[in-house]
């Protein structure tokens, strides 16, 4: 009844902000990611009966929004294993700074489905999987996939139709990331922040009519291994969904004065030459995408930047997977 499993973060290419439905965790559009090897988040479940559920990142136990996520995907798990009498114990541990600000909820939840249904004894293929990290935190329906992941919208009013699948491995295209890491003040969450913006936004219906062409471009970039067509795609997507964001009533200020001057430096570098494009999520940080090849031109080129905290640079990841039980 115990087990372990590893997952990696995902950066999204194509963006998800806005929901269909916020119970389920259905996204009102599609979304397209790279998942990264530098950033894993390693987890062990055991069931115990009679116990409550119980959960520690980092050592730190956890009380409610976090414990909440993670219910989201117990409670199915529970159901079908019919356990309905124990309740889980989840050691969850990141191996990369939380306190930067680099989201940690996509990899948390997906190594949390694979080792919760791992220890209870469901065999479940990677597509369920994905749907049941989804439950948890929308972007982990990603993580469950190396490389490049692909999350349709779906259409059921029971999510069965929207879960992610992989695209191409990580050896299809290994592409590189430096993500800069920005101080500034502590960003709203995801959750809030998609429904305020759904909510208040007069962008947000224009944003989500953008977003399949979005994707159908990334595809094709993909499918040629066109790191042009790819940069032109992210960077139009990452500042759409900002946009709608910054429309939103009050407005939501996820970049930073200093984000704004990496992201200035990625398009001089790039004109100057260097295979190169940015994408940046609901936080300061700065994620730049390298063609093979460029990343320590990338990295000495950012380093340079003295407003930056750090750089953390990353090949492309793996599947989540068990590593013990
Ligand atoms: C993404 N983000 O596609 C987008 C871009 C942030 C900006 O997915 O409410 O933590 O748990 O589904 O998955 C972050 O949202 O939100 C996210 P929930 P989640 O990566």
């Amino acid at each position: 009844m115990k087990a372990t499993a590893r997952a990696h973060a995902n950066i999204a290419l194509v963006k998800y902000w806005g929901k269909r439905d916020a119970v389920l965790n259905l996204p009102a559009a599609g979304s397209l990611s790279a998942t990264l090897a530098a950033m894993t988040t390693t987890t062990t479940v055991e069931w115990r009966s009679g116990q409550p559920d119980q959960l520690f990142i980092n050592d730190q136990p956890q009380v409610g929004g976090a414990l909440e996520k993670a219910r989201r995907v117990l409670d199915p798990i529970r159901q079908e294993a019919q356990l309905s009498g124990a309740g889980a114990l989840i050691r969850s541990e990141n191996d990369f700074p939380t306190a930067a600000g680099l989201a940690s909820s996509a990899s948390g939840l997906a190594a949390l489905t694979v080792a919760a249904a791992k220890s209870a004894g469901l065999a479940l293929a990677p597509g369920p999987l994905s749907a049941l990290a989804r439950r948890g935190s929308g972007s982990a329906c990603r993580s469950i996939f190396g490389g490049f992941a692909l999350w349709s919208a779906g259409t059921r009013p029971d999510g069965e139709d929207s879960s992610a699948v992989c695209l191409h491995g990580p050896e299809y295209w290994p592409l590189e990331v430096v993500i800069a890491v920005v101080s500034g003040k502590k960003a709203h969450g995801s959750t809030e922040g998609m429904l305020h913006t759904a909510a208040t936004s007069p962008y947000h219906a224009p944003f989500l009519q953008s977003v399949d062409r979005d994707l159908e471009h990334a595809q094709a970039a993909l499918t040629e291994r066109d790191f042009a067509l790819l940069g032109r795609v992210a960077e139009r997507s990452c500042l759409r969904m900002h946009a709608d964001m910054l429309a939103a009533d009050p407005a939501l200020c996820y970049l930073q004065p200093t984000s704004w001057r990496v992201i200035d430096r990625v398009w001089q570098l790039r004109a100057e030459g260097l295979e190169i494009f940015f994408t940046a999520d609901a936080g300061p940080n700065v994620k730049v995408f390298c063609a093979p090849g460029q990343l320590n031109a990338a990295q000495a080129a950012l380093s340079e930047l003295s407003e930056i905290e750090t750089l953390i640079s990353s090949g492309l990841g793996g599947d989540a997977e068990i590593i013990d039980a």
